[in-house]
């Protein structure tokens, strides 16, 4: 049962609209947002914030115990591009830190949530239709983090119990927070650019194909696995989902069809693109659809009408 909730990474890209929408339904005295900053946004100081690194695995229990949470969504963590420039600090936040959450959760038996990533996967995993199980080999940090994120959750539920489960998530395309500094941003770059300057220099190749999702399924998804009936879950962790598989070319394209002067041009970043190159290019997610009934909302042309007018808004604003 989710009365307690703890958000950790509540200033990132999927925190802070996590936040707004566990607040929503739980209350917003029931959701503590936690981020490495010292301050929070407006929206993010209408609950309980707290400053918490979760490296420090003092300072999580004491937060968890304090708060007596019953539900973890434990999203910090470096994202692919920035933990291939920063390896060691990549490791420690994203596999301590989750080490330090599912220590605390162990003895205080709460639930985690863990977002891992199409980053999972690597060479030799199938590209097209990834299979839910199949064989992962990430060649990069963040990759590494993440598969290791995953074995530790599994390690966790089966050894001690404890209800961790998680969904593999493609690129997550939002108008309120930036991403900070993964492969797949391009997808959200490119709306601030096409509204502001109406073309784009993009650093990934015009066909790299990869999946995406927009942010109101990705919260949707995380709630609603978390709400998941446990009997009815065989796999618990690391669900593929996925609602699109869109290359560069073809988000300009639709983003063409509502401001035609929009144009696209490509300045390859060599890291960025050996990451995505690695990446599979459209995941099944028929697991997640058997399991605990996911299905996305937005698919490619519903995402971009949508951000498009909300951008639009909040940039006028
Ligand atoms: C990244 O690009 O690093 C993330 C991800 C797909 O995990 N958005």
């Amino acid at each position: 049962m989710m009365d307690k909730v703890l958000v950790t990474g509540a200033t990132g890209q999927l925190g802070s609209e996590l936040t707004q929408a566990l607040r929503q339904k739980l209350g917003v005295d029931n959701v503590i947002a936690a981020g490495h900053q010292r301050s929070a946004s407006l929206e993010l100081a209408q609950g309980p914030f707290i400053q918490m690194d979760v490296r420090d695995s003092q300072v999580v229990t004491d937060v968890i115990n304090d708060y007596q949470v019953d539900t973890v969504f434990h999203l910090a963590a470096l994202l692919s591009a920035v933990a291939e420039r920063l390896p060691k600090q990549a490791w420690d936040i994203n596999i301590n830190g989750l080490l330090n959450v599912l220590e605390a959760a162990r003895e205080r038996q709460c639930a985690v949530f863990f977002p891992s990533s199409i980053g999972a996967f690597g060479t030799g995993t199938p590209v097209f239709n990834t299979p839910q199980d199949t064989i992962q080999r990430p060649n990069t940090l963040y990759g590494i983090s993440k598969l290791s994120g995953e074995l530790l959750c599994d390690y966790y539920q089966q050894r001690f119990s404890v209800d961790a489960r998680g969904l593999r998530f493609p690129g997550l395309i939002s108008y309120q927070t930036l991403p900070g500094g993964g492969t797949t941003d391009y997808a959200v770059e490119i709306f601030y650019a096409a509204l502001q300057q109406q073309s784009y220099d993009c650093f990934l190749r015009a066909d790299s194909q990869l999946d995406m999702m927009y942010m109101p399924d990705a919260v949707n998804a995380a709630i609603a696995l978390m709400e998941a009936d446990p009997a009815q879950l065989t796999h618990h962790n690391a669900f593929n989902v996925t609602a699109m598989s869109i290359t560069p070319a073809q988000l300009a394209a639709e983003i063409r069809r509502h401001i035609s002067e929009f144009e696209i041009r490509y300045s390859v970043d060599p890291i960025r693109q050996a990451i995505a190159d690695t990446w599979p290019k459209h995941m099944d997610d028929s697991c997640a659809h058997a399991e605990w009934g996911w299905q996305a909302e937005f698919g490619l042309s519903e995402m971009v009408s949508d951000m498009l007018d909300k951008l639009a808004i909040k940039l006028s604003g």
